[in-house]
């Protein structure tokens, strides 16, 4: 009975995953889940996917193991489940899901693509690729798939047989699983033929038999069941009997439910009304809030791991990308910014964006994206990936940073376009501890040097800058808020540059998102944003600085400028 080899197996598997002395034991090999799956007294289930994308949905979804099933995987190829895809060609597939996800794989193996010594190399590959288990069919090469026409012809039993021996002898993993594939029901030769044919798979090694049939009730399954009894787990496929209650799989005994090509069904269904609608609309807007946002797309295939991972290999400030705001026009500047938006405004020979992103790409950041919007076309600019905010005359910056949302996987550096720095500044920012942390200006509420009515973002924070050099404590910040009047209680000022790490980055478009439901996005500026962001609790670090930075708000302000640089 297969519950006792099960018992010596897992035995074998601990004395594997637990060296003598460990304290932790690792997560169990994709092999021995499926094993343990396909041989716990509970119903399994796993489901359909047909690359690396579909496989991640199944895990997301729950699912403890993915079918790698051959319609799919062909249909996704577009060709036909006839082995028109090459077997290294579904291998390439293959190892893209077992990248993408952690659960175990079992691959629909068609007929084993040839004989014996197909299926030998075929199994050793599979192994080397991560995948669990393979699921073998007893047809001939090239394959037909089953629910096409009567009386497909079946391998001899012997033949078939010395299939299953070559690839459990050529497994490299001691727990991976193959399941013999029983087709004598769909061929049309009947219950025992079934039976002979599952006795003689199990007797020559196969770990589970899967019986398939084309019926539209379960009969021939739990007839099957019935006679079978607990010889090795049973393994079915209700794609054309879904009718039936899965309660009735269970009470028939059977191991493993496969639902088999649902993911793939679901995707021409999804494309073909996407498309369609595109296609008569001549426009985008109507699916756009029917389908899956890139930023999500982007969750999807760990983005967020790739930016951390740039952090932490890249040279400092290389793996930053910046985001800098750029959408206003700056209408205090009057005639000076007819043509072109503030940014750009020329500076003793050179527009102040370029300034700006010439500092940057010192300090090693060179991924640089623009937000624009007034006048988006004067900001051509040599290096950036430009992002436009079409509504820059409705929003404001939050809006404009959220254009820029799929950019923003940490870590990242945000800055108004209109602001230049001292470079030292920013290296400092660069190399400060916390996942959010803004700059403040210590010094600037003291400032007489700007035009009297100017609203100031103003912030207080858990403590004042004292400029000892003993002092190292760390300062958050605590309120923030915008006035023209000087502000007795305010520690200084916010002057729109701060640095995201990946998990400050994932905070802020948490943020953002919220802003959008509660509908208070278009409106919102930056320290509105981390106002928000303090109120839910999420710590802001503050670095003081004491000057050596610049605004471009008014006249007043590109006076002082262009007598400065
Ligand atoms: C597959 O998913 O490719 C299968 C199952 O083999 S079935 O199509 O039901 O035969
Ligand atoms: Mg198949």
């Amino acid at each position: 009975m297969f519950m006792d080899e099960q018992a010596t197996k897992r035995l074998s598997t601990m004395a594997r995953t637990l060296p003598i002395g460990s304290a932790r034991a690792e997560a169990p090999a994709k092999t021995t889940r499926l094993r343990d799956l396909l041989q716990s007294p509970a119903l399994a289930f796993i489901m359909e996917a047909h690359n690396g994308l579909s496989a991640k949905i199944v895990e997301e979804a729950g699912f403890e193991g993915v079918w790698a099933s051959g319609l799919s995987m062909s249909a996704a190829l577009g060709v036909r489940d006839s082995n028109e895809a090459s077997w290294t060609q579904v291998l390439e597939m293959l190892e893209f899901m077992a990248d993408a996800t952690a659960i175990p794989i079992l691959v629909d193996g068609d007929t084993g693509y040839g004989n014996f010594n197909n299926v030998r190399r075929l199994v050793r590959k599979l192994c080397q690729r991560g995948i669990a288990g393979v699921c073998i069919e007893d047809k001939l090469f090239p394959k037909t798939n089953s629910f096409i026409g009567e009386n497909q012809p079946l391998a001899d039993v012997d033949e078939f047989c010395g299939r299953i021996k070559a690839g459990k002898d050529s497994q490299s993993d001691d727990d991976f699983q193959l399941v013999a594939r029983v087709e004598a029901l769909i061929a049309g030769w009947g219950m025992d033929e079934a039976l002979r044919r599952a006795e003689a798979y199990q007797r020559a090694g196969a770990d589970a038999v899967l019986i398939h049939s084309k019926r539209e009730t379960a009969d021939e399954i739990t007839d099957f069941c019935a006679s079978w009894g607990a010889r090795a787990p049973v393994v079915i496929v209700p794609t054309m009997y879904h009718r039936t209650p899965t309660q009735a799989f269970r009470e028939a005994g059977v191991s493993m439910v496969i639902w088999a090509n649902h993911n793939m069904r679901a995707a021409v269904t999804a494309m073909r009304q996407v498309s369609r609608a595109i296609k008569e609309s001549e426009s985008l807007t109507a699916v756009e809030g029917e389908i899956t946002p890139v930023r999500e797309v982007f969750e999807l295939t760990g983005q967020a791991e790739l930016a951390a991972a740039e952090a932490r290999y890249l040279a400092a400030g290389g793996g930053y990308r910046a985001i800098l705001l750029a959408a206003s026009r700056g209408t205090a500047l009057g005639p000076l910014t007819e043509r072109r938006p503030k940014c750009m405004i020329d500076v003793r020979g050179e527009p102040l964006l370029q300034r700006l992103i010439r500092t940057l790409n010192k300090s090693g950041l060179r991924d640089v994206t623009v937000v624009r919007g007034y006048c988006k076309e004067a900001i051509a600019l040599a290096g950036i990936e430009a992002v436009d905010n079409d509504r820059y005359d409705e929003t404001g910056e939050a809006a404009s940073l959220a254009c820029a949302e799929g950019r923003l996987y940490g870590p990242c550096l945000i800055s108004y376009g209109d602001i230049l720095f001292r470079r030292h500044l920013l290296d400092g920012l660069l190399a400060a501890d916390g996942d959010i942390v803004t700059v403040v200006d210590a010094r600037r509420r003291t400032d007489s040097s700007r035009a009297p009515d100017r609203a100031v973002d103003w912030v207080r924070c858990s403590r004042p800058f004292t400029g000892s050099y003993l002092d190292d404590e760390r300062v958050t910040l605590e309120a923030i808020w915008s006035d023209s009047a000087g502000a007795d209680d305010a520690h200084g000022e916010f002057i729109g540059l701060t640095r995201l790490s990946a998990e400050g980055a994932a905070e802020v478009r948490a943020e953002l998102d919220a802003m959008v439901k509660d509908g208070t996005l278009d409106k919102a500026d930056l320290p509105e944003l981390f106002a928000r962001l303090i109120g839910r609790g999420v710590a802001v670090d503050v670095l003081y600085v004491t000057g050596h930075w610049l605004d471009v708000d008014d006249a007043f302000d590109l006076a002082s400028l262009r007598n400065l640089v």
